[in-house]
């Protein structure tokens, strides 16, 4: 039988998805019967970045480029997979207008201090009102900075808050010895005479770390990663680059040696796009978030 021209059998329909910039394969919205492990909320916020801003548009870029990665850790042998977790999206943040933008991150920390939380920054300034709003609910809280800057200047440029001062205002808040810093490379000879003084630098190194995890002990933990830790050659893609960071294995040794620490949130900052035109640095800081969670709450 001759075949009817431009009469063909209808397929049935296909059953689609929408797809939305969200980590991974993070749900939208919570749903009742299932309590996440985690949560994941986007900080857009670079208003005082001073050599190569662009640390906004980090969110975006970090969901993004976290399509590309498997949710199985292989190092771990780990799933991420294995447990819901949820996309808080991004905090609206009103462009130049610092305090503005601090008291909306406050607000935020306040109700994502009862969840475990991944923050994307975003500049380093963001971690002073998320760290402050765990340290409310956490009084014993300790601070773990994974940064190659000291950040500990009281002013930077006429400005007290600041990417190069946020670390000065998070130890003002809590003991001395809650204080521990890892892959310092840059800062005044006030700031390192100041670390020398309260004995603030840890390494990568076995002994180091294993001094470290036994100080901070059963205490609750809030850790904050400068993604410019890294050396450049690794992760291009940061405001303040400087030479001489760690490697990648030497963040793995991090992890395996404070596996055990109650780590309550953690986030990843200054991630600049508009310097990282391979998308190298998104990736790696995309490896870094998976591997935390991980390595901290699987
Ligand atoms: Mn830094």
């Amino acid at each position: 039988m001759k075949r009817q021209q431009g009469k063909e059998t209808p397929k049935p329909p296909l059953s689609y998805q929408m797809l939305k910039n969200v980590f991974l394969e993070a749900e939208e919205k919570r749903e009742k019967k299932k309590k996440p492990a985690f949560g994941i909320a986007g900080i857009p916020f670079d208003g005082t970045l001073t050599y190569k801003p662009g640390a906004r548009f980090a969110p975006d870029e970090i969901r993004q480029a976290s399509w590309s990665m498997e949710t199985f850790s292989p190092f771990l042998k780990k799933d991420l997979a294995d447990k819901s977790y949820i996309d808080w999206g991004n905090l609206e943040v009103p462009y130049g207008d610092t305090p503005e933008s601090l008291r909306l991150i406050s607000s935020l920390g306040k109700d994502a201090s009862f969840h475990k939380m991944v923050f994307l920054g975003g500049e380093h300034l963001i971690t002073f009102p998320l760290f402050s709003s765990y340290l409310e609910k956490y009084p014993d809280l300790c601070l773990i900075q994974l940064d190659a800057h000291a950040d500990l200047r009281f002013e930077y440029l006429d400005n007290i808050y600041s990417h190069a001062t946020v670390m000065h205002h998070c130890v003002d808040k809590i003991s001395p010895q809650c204080f521990f810093q890892i892959g310092i490379r840059s800062g005044t000879r006030r700031e390192f005479q100041y670390i020398e003084k309260y004995d603030w630098l840890y390494f990568c190194q076995e002994t180091s770390l294993r001094e470290m995890v036994q100080k901070i002990g059963e205490k609750p933990v809030y850790l904050t990663i400068d993604v410019d830790v890294f050396d450049p050659s690794f992760v291009p893609g940061t405001g303040t680059p400087e030479p001489g960071g760690l490697n990648w294995e030497d963040y793995e040794r991090f992890l395996s040696l404070t596996a055990e620490l109650d780590v309550k949130a953690f986030d990843v900052v200054e991630v600049s796009p508009p310097y990282d035109p391979s998308g190298i640095s998104a990736v790696f800081a995309a490896r870094i978030i998976r591997e935390t969670i991980l390595n901290f709450w699987y």
